[in-house]
């Protein structure tokens, strides 16, 4: 396969309600799309997981626009007609880190080919489910009413888990009163590192609520602290920011570090990756589920093919288009009894409807090839 074009499509999308974490507030999805075309006819498109300031993780959206055009895709247009989705990630690894440019880039390849091969990411990815458990991510919010009013509208859309971002300040309480409220839910948490090892003790009074997991409590490069944490709490630690290869989920395993992991394709450098933290894991007994960086359909699409491999089997942030978004760039995912259909179309399995998507463009930026 041989890229002919490629172009850069930054957009931004209101976001139906602002979205609170620990490292701060957004009101808007903002992004940029990776269009490909390729001497096959077929297109590929692309979703960076990047965020406009590196708060999540060390990426930034502009920075991962400034590595793809100088030092990523000279790598990858080196290799002329001989592209193909499984010789990006080597031909990148001289570059360190960059997962999520890594990932925008590779995903678009990746979806170029299986439409010139008409296969879907399902397919190729392994999936063994036509449908996955959706679960939602609900943000820090300003009341307990607020919240407790937000997690009863998600229960009656018919989402099989909550998860709850918490922090200091915002955890014990607003989990206590989820729990109480609703009973026996699916309940879980999520920190984006927001904790300390002095917050043990307090991390373990959460034991009482009977969570699935607390995910990434302490810092990303803390996997000893983690491991420490897990012997002084009862809920299970899962990692996110932590894991950006199989290697470190190997070592995750090995060290004790989690319990359960969150598999998310942008921060891995990709859906190969992806694959083989699941292999990982599911070798070792350590459940997985499917993350997310609030993706429109685009990216929402590859995410639902790998959220049904044998390995993923807590529901993941796979949630439905309309919880981000009232007009998604694709046909929008809807929740059909708690779950969300995987696309069984070549690539991706999505179209994106140029209309919408030139209702949100900020830029266009033919990416030089070559
Ligand atoms: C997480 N995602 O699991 C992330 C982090 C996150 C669905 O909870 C704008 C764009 C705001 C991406 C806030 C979910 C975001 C974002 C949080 C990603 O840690
Ligand atoms: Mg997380």
């Amino acid at each position: 396969m041989r890229i002919e074009q490629a172009e850069i499509i930054w957009v931004r999308l209101p976001l139906v309600a602002p979205f609170r974490t620990s490292f701060g507030t957004s009101h808007d999805r903002d992004t940029f799309l990776l269009h490909l075309t390729t001497d096959s006819g077929e297109e590929g498109w692309a979703e960076c997981g990047a965020e406009p300031d590196p708060l999540y993780s060390s990426e930034f959206l502009a920075g991962a626009e400034l590595v793809l055009r100088d030092h990523l895709v000279p790598r990858l247009a080196a290799l002329g007609d001989d592209l193909a989705a499984h010789l990006v990630q080597p031909a990148l690894a001289p570059v360190k880190g960059h997962w999520m440019a890594k990932h925008v880039l590779e995903t678009a390849v990746l979806d170029a080919e299986l439409r010139a091969q008409r296969v879907s990411f399902g397919h190729r990815l392994g999936a063994v489910r036509d449908r996955v458990p959706a679960g939602v991510s609900v943000g820090i919010m300003d009341s307990h009413d607020e919240l407790l009013a937000a997690v009863g509208r998600y229960l009656d859309q018919g989402y099989v888990r909550i998860k709850l971002k918490i922090e200091p300040g915002w955890d014990l309480e607003p989990v206590r009163l989820v729990r109480e409220t609703y009973g026996d839910i699916g309940l879980q948490v999520d920190a984006n590192t927001a904790y300390t090892l002095a917050d043990a003790a307090h991390l373990a009074r959460l034991d009482d609520f009977d969570l699935l997991l607390i995910e990434q409590p302490l810092p990303e490069d803390d996997l000893r602290g983690h491991a420490e944490l897990a012997g002084r709490i009862r809920t299970p630690v899962c990692l996110d920011e932590s894991i950006t290869s199989a290697r470190d989920a190997a070592t995750a395993i090995a060290l004790g570090s989690c319990a359960v992991i969150n598999v998310k394709p942008a921060r891995v450098g990709g859906y190969l990756e992806s694959v083989r933290i699941h292999d990982v894991a599911l070798a070792n007994g350590v459940p997985c589920w499917c993350g997310g960086m609030l993706e429109t359909g685009i990216g929402r699409a590859p995410n639902l093919a790998l959220a049904a491999l044998p390995g993923f089997t807590l529901p993941g942030d796979t949630s439905a288009s309309d919880r981000y978004y009232a007009t998604d760039l694709t046909a929008p995912f809807v929740l059909e009894d708690g779950h969300v259909r995987v696309p069984t179309g070549p690539g991706t399995g999505v179209e994106v409807l140029p209309d919408l998507l030139d209702a949100v463009t900020l830029s266009r930026t033919p990416l030089p090839w070559g």
